[in-house]
This record gives C-alpha cells, structure tokens and sequence, in this order.
C-alpha cells in the first residue's frame, strides 16, 4: 500500500494531537500517525520540523506545519473550502478564532495543564489550574445553553480543538457533573462522523509525560 501523503506527529494522550484526528477522520483523509514521545520530540530530526519542540506537527507532502489549530485551519481550508468547519463568512469565523483562542488559553492552562499534573508530575500549580478551568467550565455551560455547538448552530474546527481536553478534564481532577449543557455537547461531538475517543490516561507516573 502508498505511504499516505499526509503525516501526524502526536502521541495517543496528547489532546493537541487528537483534535487533529478528529478532523482528519472526519474529512476522510487518509494519514499516518507518527509516534512522537519524549525522547523523539528532543531529537535533531524532530527539532528540524518544530524547533519548539512540540506535538502536533503535520506534514502534507512538501509543506511541514507545526501546531494543533493552525493545522485545523489548513486541513479544512484546503480539504473542506466551503463547508461548515471553517466558514468564510466574517462574523462566523471570528466565532470559530474565539474559540481557537481559548483553546490556546484557558483550555491549555486549565484542564489541559491539570491533567499533566495529576497524571504526569507536571511541575505547575493544581490549584490555578483547577481555578481557570472552573471559570472556563462556567463560562462554556452558559453559552452552550444559547446553542449546540461553540460557534453557532453548527459543528465547526473550533468544537475539535476544544473536545479532547475538555472531555478528559476528570483525569485532572476536575468534574464535569456540575455542566450538564457541556456534558450534552461532549455528547454531540461524540456522534459527529468517525469519531474516535483520545485514549485515558494512565495511572500517575506511569508515562513520563503526555506526550
Ligand atoms: N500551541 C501548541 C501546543 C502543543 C503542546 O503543548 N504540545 C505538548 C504535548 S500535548 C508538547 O509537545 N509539549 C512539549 C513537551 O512536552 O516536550 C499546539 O497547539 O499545537
């Protein structure tokens, strides 16, 4: 069989990395998933393609793009131009940015730093991380009381990038039984075309880290 064209680096607890799949597998476009732990990601072979460091980094042929949302934005303007993922339209798509950014931030420094700490030692404090997820967890309850997904009527690459560290914010300690609307939107994302859970964590200590 061909080498699929396109290339994820990732690892199989890395949220960043499973938004990716999520959108890949929806769009149906075949790829490969490169493991990338650790000790890949400090390598000179892997620092020539992210000199951050980071996962995930996409390669389509030629072109090599590191990070998780700006490969969202590429995979569904050049494989989906048009459709309801990215829109074009000004205000709907600064809808999506919104919630790109917030991915990017609360999300990151919230349940996604949470996690790293409860199940990989991250050195980082639980309870900031606790506080920032609580403000974002309150704020998503609210504003998916107004509407199904985080954009507007429609599921967008701005539900993707939000999905995998939401949905595994108990590995961090924080519950989501207080956010039943967040909960039914978990649920909505779950049911979309292809969709594939992000592996658990494992137990403390038992990885090195998530990626
Ligand atoms: N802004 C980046 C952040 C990605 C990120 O934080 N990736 C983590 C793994 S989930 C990573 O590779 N961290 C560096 C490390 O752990 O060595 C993105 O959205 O892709």
């Amino acid at each position: 069989m061909d080498e699929p064209r396109i290339i994820l680096h990732g690892t199989e607890y890395s949220g960043h990395a499973h938004r990716v799949v999520l959108l890949l597998r929806i769009l149906e476009i075949p790829f490969r998933f490169a493991n990338a732990p650790d000790e890949v990601r400090r390598s000179a072979e892997f620092l020539r393609l992210n000199p951050l460091g980071e996962i995930p980094v996409l390669q389509d042929g030629v072109l090599v793009l590191p990070d998780s949302n700006a490969i969202l934005v590429y995979l569904a303007r050049r494989y989906a131009p048009g459709s309801q993922w990215l829109p074009d339209e000004p205000v709907a798509v600064a809808r999506v940015q919104r919630w790109l950014s917030i991915a990017a931030g609360q999300l990151m420094y919230g349940p996604s730093v949470a996690r790293r700490i409860v199940q990989w030692s991250y050195p980082a404090d639980h309870r900031q991380a606790v506080e920032i997820a609580g403000g974002l967890l309150r704020f998503m309850e609210a504003h998916l009381a107004q509407q199904p997904y985080l954009a507007g009527e429609e599921a967008t690459i701005a539900d993707l990038a939000c999905y995998s560290y939401t949905a595994h914010a108990p590995e961090g300690g924080i519950s989501l039984e207080p956010y039943p609307n967040v909960r039914r939107w978990l649920a909505r994302v779950e049911a979309l075309p292809r969709f594939q859970p992000m592996r658990s964590s494992p137990l403390p200590g038992a990885a090195a880290s998530p990626g």
